[in-house]
């Protein structure tokens, strides 16, 4: 997610930490790399424009060029203006309404308005702990409600049955009585989308808008779009009451344009983005972990924020245990193996974490990829429980049953066996107190070198 703005920025950044101390020329040489980055992550001129304007006179103040270690103090004035250019502090969602308290999802075609009323519904039922009920409106494109309708069924979602050919208003009403009658603490509208903006489409979202009088209307908008996808807003916003961004596809944005530029274009906050496919891959968009991210510093709050979501509470207590105990088997590596493929795997792990572009091109070229995650447990799951338990008494015959009953090879198995002793032994010293071998980077070195 946005790895070439952070390439960017990590590139002018070191040339500015670099530097013992900073004359005007060089803060403005780095002000003109900052420029250049956000230009080629397709933000708007005027963003870029005014973005540098806010940062220049702070950074050449002369507090900043004289103190011991300017670059920093010039990192963070940038640091500070791209919070409050992502939007400041994250709006929560508005559930002050009567329920069933009505939201809409409105956008352009195919920007993912249905996948992500889904998904906007499990995070409501998981975080919030409401009742959700969704509905579709979408009486255009052949399929379209019962592509809600079966994402509602596989993910144990309530939907509104469908009547064919009923229209919009009437959906709408139909749709809020049987919120109603089923105890849905909310409903969630999809909406049809177009390929561009039309007075029709406009027109009928309104009419929607004044049936259904929503707490909330998101719009999704694809994240590929750059800057396109803030004016979109932009426009939306002029007709109906727009309360909230949904940036899908933001996993497969390297430039990160529409991001930065949404909330200065279009003046509505980014509430959530999409970052895949499936219905888990909604997150709540934070405007200072973002820019930690975009800058290279890393997202250390989200990744133990979704650990412990992802982690079930008895895996998590279990690990706990183990881990005071300084004990590791295993079957906890296994746990944790399976972890690391729902959290994304190793790409999505690391691209929380600080120095994120330099480690991942290191992994890259160490052909560190999912498999790996995948050989692992098929490895882990062809040892016996003694084994596992034990992993001490793995000889050479053993070593090589696992080997065919996996797969792969004796030097595989031996690589596994030297990674998790590894991995032990850090958890024994992590369990005393002792965090020698962890970085300020967040990744301990020996570990990185192991896994290669
Ligand atoms: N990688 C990725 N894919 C996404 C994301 N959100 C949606 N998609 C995919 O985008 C495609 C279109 O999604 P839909 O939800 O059908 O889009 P829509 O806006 O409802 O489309 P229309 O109803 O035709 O206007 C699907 O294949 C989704 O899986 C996301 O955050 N990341
Ligand atoms: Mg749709």
């Amino acid at each position: 997610m946005f790895e070439n703005l952070t390439n960017k920025f990590e590139e002018v950044f070191s040339s500015l930490k670099k530097a013992p101390s900073l004359d005007e020329k060089q803060v403005d040489e780095g002000l003109k790399g900052i420029r250049q980055a956000l230009l080629e992550a397709d933000v708007s001129l005027n963003v870029a424009k005014d973005f540098i304007e806010n940062v220049k006179p702070k950074a050449l103040g002369q507090e900043i060029i004289r103190s011991t270690s300017p670059g920093q103090m010039v990192i963070k004035i940038v640091y500070d203006e791209l919070v409050k250019l992502l939007g400041e502090k994250n709006e929560d969602i508005n559930l002050n309404a009567v329920p069933p308290v009505p939201m809409m999802l409105v956008g352009l075609q195919g920007s993912g308005k249905t996948t992500t009323t889904a998904k906007l519904a499990k995070f409501l039922e998981k975080n919030k702990k409401k009742k959700i009920m969704m509905a579709s409106l979408d009486v255009y494109r052949p399929a379209a409600q019962e592509q809600l309708k079966s994402l509602g069924e596989q993910n144990s979602i309530l939907t509104l049955p469908i009547i064919e050919g009923q229209l919009p208003d009437d959906i709408c009403r139909r749709a809020i009585s049987a919120a109603n009658l089923n105890g849905a603490d909310i409903i969630l509208f999809d909406t049809a989308g177009r390929t561009q903006i039309d007075l029709q489409m406009m027109s009928e979202i309104k009419e929607i808008e004044n049936i259904i009088k929503p707490s909330e209307i998101f719009l999704v908008a694809d994240s590929l779009t750059g800057q396109v996808a803030a004016e979109v807003a932009k426009e939306f916003k002029n007709t109906v009451n727009l309360t909230g961004i949904v940036l899908t596809r933001a996993d497969g944005d390297a430039r990160g344009g529409a991001a930065v530029s949404m909330k200065y274009i279009s003046n509505v906050p980014i509430k959530f983005l999409g970052i895949g496919e499936k219905i888990e891959n909604l997150e709540v968009f934070h405007p200072d972990r973002i820019a930690n991210r975009i800058l290279g510093m890393g997202d250390v709050v989200s990744l133990v924020e979704k650990a412990s979501q992802d982690l079930s509470e008895e895996n998590l207590k279990k690990t706990e245990e183990n881990l005071k105990k300084g004990s590791f088997s295993m079957e906890d590596y296994l746990t944790q193996l399976r972890q690391m493929k729902k959290m994304g795997g190793i790409e999505g792990i690391m691209s929380f974490l600080p120095g994120v572009s330099k480690i991942k091109s290191q992994m890259d070229k160490a052909g560190l990829d999912e498999s790996i995650i995948s050989q692992n447990e098929a490895i882990i799951l062809s040892m016996t429980k003694k084994e596992r338990d034990n992993p001490k008494i793995i000889n050479g015959s053993r070593r090589k049953r696992i080997a065919n009953g996996s797969g792969t090879d004796v030097a595989t198995i031996n690589k596994l066996l030297k990674q998790f002793k590894m991995m032990s032994e850090m958890m024994k010293k992590m369990s005393k107190g002792d965090l020698k071998g962890m970085t300020d980077k967040g990744v301990p070195p020996e570990l990185f070198n192991q896994l290669k």
